[in-house]
């Protein structure tokens, strides 16, 4: 017999700052598939999603947001990319519409009155500050610079770093921000002599600010630069935007930065609610995107969109005997009140650890540095932000760690 559908929105970024839904879409798919084969989740009903891509731009993926409201049957969208979850996420409600974010990391996103039904599998970008306080007190790095693009994902992570370096005694020197030519605010970080400086921008923006850093001569041994880590694979060699530097030259500016980035897999290869492990989850996801699956943009994001979904569904799955399938609509005020009760109480094993909500919609989770040596990155550490706990996993490939001023201003 026919199964009712069930339809849930997803905007997917192809391309742009991140083009996260390369990896996410099909990690989506996947788990849309693996729910509409169990026989005891949803029985009688099947999932189909409708998705959009956003191009990781805020115009566009109000544009298609729009498109995905036309459709009444859709009371749950999926999203990523900060700054298209925000506007998103921001007016769902005022259309019956819970959001679950896979792949949005702004920290103010963690704000239940201005995102009433917003839940996201992506932990904020505010979990990157605890290790680089610990790393800066490590090697006793007092001077920070901050470099970010505007944009209110990259604003409100400085923020939290500001607050974190006043609260530990350090300086925070300057803080350069920029829209899309960071040429001036690099320029400004030389004139101050830092040479500890964290960047916060998009995949794109990160190969100009590089470029701009070798052009100013702030790279090499006397510097450290902290990145993000979510970008592709090799991102510092790919060519999309105009910039006046040669791949060799970008590959000279990036050695020894380090990244952090949050973990969004579960190492313990346990088993999860969809009796799937982690490790079995990457195989098919590797087999899914063919050639190349881990350069695909989303690719450590993926089991994050997986998770989402199953985040849905099993919402969904406790929420469905307590209405009637003529509510499955938005036109009917019941089902996303009912879904926003389930969905705050999720609890389950997912690829991406265990999935619960907080106050705010937001996760928890463990942080991993890597550092760019020798033409690749290396895991340096996990760090967990609830223990204060390091783990470390390499040395760092250096003699000593650079200063954070010049020797002779030391000296004095
Ligand atoms: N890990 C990808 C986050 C992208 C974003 O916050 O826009």
């Amino acid at each position: 017999f026919a199964r009712q559908e069930i339809y849930i929105g997803g905007v997917f970024p192809m391309t742009g700052g991140w083009s996260g839904g390369q990896a996410c879409l099909p990690a989506a798919m996947m788990a849309i598939d693996d729910v509409n084969e169990r026989k005891d989740v949803l029985p009688g009903y099947k999932i189909t999603m409708i998705d959009k891509d956003s191009k990781c731009d805020a115009g566009l993926g109000l544009r298609k947001f729009y498109d995905i409201l036309q459709d009444e049957r859709i009371f749950t969208v999926l999203t990523g990319c900060s700054s298209v979850s925000t506007p998103i996420a921001e007016s769902a409600y005022l259309w019956r519409l819970n959001v679950i974010a896979y792949g949005a990391s702004s920290p103010a996103l963690s704000n239940r009155s201005r995102f009433p039904t917003f839940f996201r599998t992506h932990p904020s970008a505010n979990l990157h500050n605890p290790i680089r306080i610990r790393l800066f007190q490590q090697f006793g790095w007092r001077r920070i610079a901050i470099i970010s693009e505007e944009a209110e994902v990259f604003s409100t992570t400085a923020e939290d770093l500001r607050q974190r370096i006043s609260d530990e005694g350090m300086d925070l020197v300057i803080h350069q921000t920029f829209y899309d030519d960071p040429g001036v605010a690099v320029r400004n970080l030389k004139k101050v002599d830092v040479r500890i400086i964290v960047g916060l921008f998009y995949e794109g923006m990160a190969r100009k600010v590089m470029c701009q850093a070798f052009k100013n001569g702030i790279y090499g041994q006397k510097y450290v630069w902290f990145l993000i880590g979510w970008y592709q694979h090799d991102w510092h060699v790919i060519r999309k935007e105009k910039i006046n530097c040669s791949i060799e030259q970008m590959q000279e500016t990036v050695d020894g930065h380090f990244t952090t980035e949050i973990m969004m897999f579960d190492p313990s290869d346990q088993k999860t609610v969809s009796g799937m492990r982690s490790s079995k989850f990457v195989s098919r996801l590797n087999k899914k995107l063919g050639k190349g699956a881990q350069g695909k943009g989303g690719y450590a994001e993926a089991p994050l969109a997986y998770d989402a979904v199953w985040a849905f569904a099993l919402a969904l799955n406790s929420t469905i005997t307590r209405i009637s399938p003529s509510d499955l609509t938005r036109k009917s005020a019941k089902i996303s009140k009912a879904m926003y009760q389930s969905l705050n109480i999720s609890s389950f094993p997912g690829i991406s650890g265990r999935v619960v909500f907080d106050s705010d919609g937001s996760r928890m989770a463990i942080t991993e540095v890597q550092r760019f040596q020798n033409g690749s990155y290396v895991t340096i550490m996990f760090y967990d932000t609830q223990s204060n706990n390091i783990t470390w996993k390499n040395k760092i490939g250096w003699v000593e760690p650079p200063r954070d001023r010049m020797l002779s201003v030391i000296e004095k």
